[in-house]
């Protein structure tokens, strides 16, 4: 049986792929990673993460790949030509989407002999390895308790059933948790600023360190302005946001009682607008 030795690929290097990344060098691991476009390795490889110029190469370097896109669609379009590299092998999606799409891509996976946990990244990138990050695996049971140490670097590994779709249906309901906090973040800002407070030390020294990690991505400026850094990629978070919605209807739940939901969209594309 293999153990924490095990050669980790990596594909997908955004801002999550990344922190994914360093936090499994950190921690000694051999990682091998691979993306889209070409550029974004340099940092890791300078650390000591071997890059792969294919799909097929990064997968063929591991024991392990770890996927961490953009989305659903991504991930098939990026798995599709190294299927017969897969084969026989063992992968982990840590990108978001639906327990629908969980579900198939399992069952595609499976088709093609490749052993499959679904995961949900409760953690921004800045937070990935740090004793707050944890991440939620659904699985065989079997599977996850080996792969749980394997990947123990980038959070504490969280294990919520055998069906593959309910780490995505945690993920996306947390996110539709924290998404609603923002909403009332933004409330909690106009009503500071209609009585006279002192909106950027209400901010700084209550409310930043009351909501702590979520308020960069879910607090509008109280001028309107888009407090979006860099990490957490605006249009990212409009894609997650459709998701989200789409999951709801996918699941039957209205979304007209998602109205927060439909808030942030609309701040994360108007962010990306301003980019
Ligand atoms: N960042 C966060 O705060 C959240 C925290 C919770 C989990 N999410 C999910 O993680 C997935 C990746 O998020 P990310 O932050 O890394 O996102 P980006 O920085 O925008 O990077 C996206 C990567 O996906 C690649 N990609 C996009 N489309 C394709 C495609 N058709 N084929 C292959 N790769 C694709 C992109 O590659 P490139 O544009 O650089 O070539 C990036 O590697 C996501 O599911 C979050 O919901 C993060």
């Amino acid at each position: 049986m293999k153990t924490h030795h095990e050669r980790i690929s990596i594909l997908g290097l955004g801002a999550m792929g990344r922190a994914l990344a360093g936090a499994l060098l950190d921690s000694g691991r051999e990682v091998t990673v691979w993306n889209r476009i070409a550029g974004k390795a340099d940092e890791l490889v300078a650390r000591g993460a071997r890059e792969a110029s294919s799909v097929a190469g990064a997968i063929g370097a591991g024991d392990l790949a770890v996927v961490c896109l953009l989305d659903d669609a991504s991930v098939r379009e990026t798995l599709a030509p190294a299927l017969r590299e897969l084969a026989g092998g063992t992968l982990v999606n840590l990108t978001s989407g639906s327990a629908r799409q969980a579900r198939e891509l399992a069952g595609w996976l499976g088709g093609h002999g490749v052993r499959f946990l679904a995961g949900g990244i409760m953690a921004v990138p800045p937070t990935v390895g740090t004793d707050g990050a944890f991440i939620l695996y659904s699985g065989a049971r079997d599977l996850f308790d080996r792969l749980a140490p394997v990947l123990a670097p980038i959070g504490r590994s969280h294990w919520v059933g055998e069906d593959p779709g309910f780490a995505a249906l945690y993920d996306m309901a947390a996110l539709s948790g924290m998404y609603g906090m923002g909403a009332g973040a933004d409330h909690a800002v106009a009503l500071v600023h209609a009585e006279g407070g002192d909106v950027e030390t209400f901010r700084r020294e209550v409310l930043q360190p009351w909501m702590e990690q979520m308020l960069p991505i879910t607090v509008a400026g109280a001028d309107g302005r888009e407090t979006v850094p860099d990490e957490f990629n605006p249009a990212m978070q409009a894609t997650g946001l459709e998701n989200i919605l789409s999951a709801s209807g996918e699941a039957g739940v209205p979304t007209d009682l998602a109205g927060h939901l439909n808030a942030s969209l609309w701040r994360m594309r108007r962010a990306v607008a301003a980019r």
